[in-house]
């Protein structure tokens, strides 16, 4: 009884003290969304096939409910009423990704696409006229398929056909345009796409990752020096990139569990962000080393993972003005022959480490994601302590978060657990900012709205705001996180009581380990 007591009162006492932060003057909001999973008209207008039209049109039951973006929310419909509810939640920014195929329906510039060009000169005009900020990712999952029948990212010659299209965008858009990210996650893109089947073009070469891993880095790099070259100086925008950001913790305190968590981070976040942010440049040595090991003991002539030239690691180095981050959720990691461990979900033999999620803490409709906020703090110091280097361009690199968000199966409208997340995963962003001194300047939750989620096909909504995916002309309808997070850009600041109108209150977070 007293036991009980005394943790009833601690828990109420330490939410009451806890520090009330406020988000910085210059801090900036918005949300986010994917050309593919939201526009729709995918053939329409001399919109080109795209990796996802051809694999959900050839292979259907690659996608849980055999689903396609065919139609998804029909953005490319409603460019006035989407920047309307943008404008109603009060975003300082939108950020969104040009369909390469829209542009370029071949992939390369023999032809430019005319309605292509208006669709997003269109979308483009409607946002900075209601004053919000486009930011632009030049490619968010969605390859052309006439370059994937090329070898896709597993051919280095994309790379150029990338710097091309980034061309036509910077040339078109870019009086407009100011902030750029070239990549959505190269990490899932690399391993899921061509090392495994859990993304499009699924295909499982073991070496297919890290082929496509450089190709990458290496047209992301290209896009970044054309900037600098022919446009920085009259358009004075800035190009960055955005990396999947997991964290992952030793599952227990053993040296051999630290290494493994280490090991992951490197593998799953320092792979992309390294060559680039890094004093030294290149791939983390943790996974130069352990691929060059693996390699040798399966009888290879040389790594699985190709070795970047120093021409190739002095094009990357340094080749981004700002770090973008997507941060959903946290793994718990040993080695792999640890025992008593089922295969987690992030297990890598390269890497030697087996992640777990932690079954007890609070889920969502994606098995990959739990609510483990804390995780978010130490992704954001990570990467400070990473890439701290006082006399490099990098010294406490600027963090912008580009996707953040919770899945649910979207039924409700009162979506406590979206609100609770958000609270809670905000709460932890501003102490990283207050108290560690991590350099963020502005967060995006994913997503706008409900939409088509890769493989889960509609099965997981991620929206603040619900479309009706039954009804032809998609209505979208605010959820409740849609009116707090309004809530939060307005008073800037988490207020845990704020119920909106014609809401029922959320019991507010039940966080395990506060319990
Ligand atoms: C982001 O990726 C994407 O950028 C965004 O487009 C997406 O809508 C959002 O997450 C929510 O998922 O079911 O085993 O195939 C986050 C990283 C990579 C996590 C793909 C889920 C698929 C796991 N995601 N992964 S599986």
């Amino acid at each position: 009884m007293i036991s009980l007591a005394a943790l009833i009162l601690f828990s109420l006492t330490s939410f009451s003290n806890c520090k009330e932060y406020t988000f910085p003057d210059n801090f900036k909001f918005g949300v986010a969304t994917s050309a593919y999973q939201v526009e729709g008209a995918w053939n329409v207008g001399g919109k080109g096939e795209n990796i996802w039209d051809y694999m959900t049109h050839t292979n259907p039951s690659s996608i849980l409910d055999k689903s396609n973006g065919d139609i998804a929310c029909d953005s490319y419909n409603k460019i006035k009423e989407d920047v309307q509810l943008l404008k109603n939640l009060g975003v300082d920014f939108y950020r969104f990704s040009i369909s390469w195929s829209r542009i370029l329906p071949s992939g390369k510039t023999e032809y430019i696409n005319p309605d292509g060009i208006r669709y997003y000169n269109e979308l483009i005009d409607e946002l900075l006229a209601n004053n919000i900020e486009p930011l632009v990712t030049m490619h968010h999952f969605d390859l052309p398929q006439p370059l994937e029948e090329e070898g896709g990212f597993l051919n280095l010659a994309i790379a150029d056909y990338f710097e091309d299209y980034a061309d036509v965008l910077y040339k078109n858009f870019g009086d407009r345009v100011k902030e750029w990210t070239t990549f959505n996650e190269p990490t899932p893109v690399c391993f899921l796409g061509y090392s495994g089947e859990f993304l499009a073009p699924m295909i499982t070469r073991k070496d297919g990752g890290y082929l496509c891993g450089r190709t990458l880095l290496i047209a992301h790099a290209k896009a970044y020096h054309l900037y600098n070259k022919r446009y920085r100086a009259s358009q004075k925008g800035r190009i960055g990139i955005v990396h999947n950001i997991f964290w992952f913790e030793p599952r227990t305190n053993s040296i051999k569990d630290l290494q493994a968590a280490e090991a992951a981070n490197e593998f799953n976040f320092g792979w992309f962000a390294n060559p680039i942010f890094s004093k030294e440049g290149d791939y983390p040595q943790i996974m130069k080393g352990s691929i060059e090991y693996a390699s040798k003991q399966e009888g290879l002539p040389k790594s699985r993972l190709p070795e970047l030239t120093q021409e190739e690691i002095e094009l990357i180095k340094g080749s981004a003005d700002f770090l973008g981050i997507n941060h959903y959720t946290t793994f718990y990691c040993s080695p792999i022959e640890e025992e008593g461990i089922g295969k987690g979900l992030f297990y890598l033999p390269d890497m030697d480490a087996n992640c777990v999620m932690d079954e007890k803490a609070d889920g969502s409709a994606s098995f990959w994601l739990k609510v483990i906020p804390s995780g978010f703090r130490n992704s954001l110091n990570w990467i400070k302590e990473q890439y701290n280097n006082p006399e490099e361009q990098y010294n406490n690199p600027e963090v912008i978060i580009l996707e953040n968000g919770i899945s649910d199966d979207g039924n409700l409208l009162n979506d406590c657990l979206r609100v609770n997340y958000n609270n809670l995963y905000l709460t932890e962003m501003l102490k990283a900012i207050h108290e560690d001194g991590c350099n963020v300047s502005g967060y995006a939750a994913w997503s706008f709205m409900d939409n088509f989620e890769w493989t889960s096909g509609y099965t997981q909504k991620f929206g603040l705001y619900s479309v009706d995916f039954d009804d032809p002309a998609r209505p979208r309808t605010p959820k409740m996180s849609a009116f707090v997070f309004k809530n939060i850009i307005q008073e800037r600041k988490i207020n845990w009581t704020y119920t909106p109108e014609g809401f029922g209150k959320c019991d507010g977070p039940k966080l395990k380990d506060e319990l």
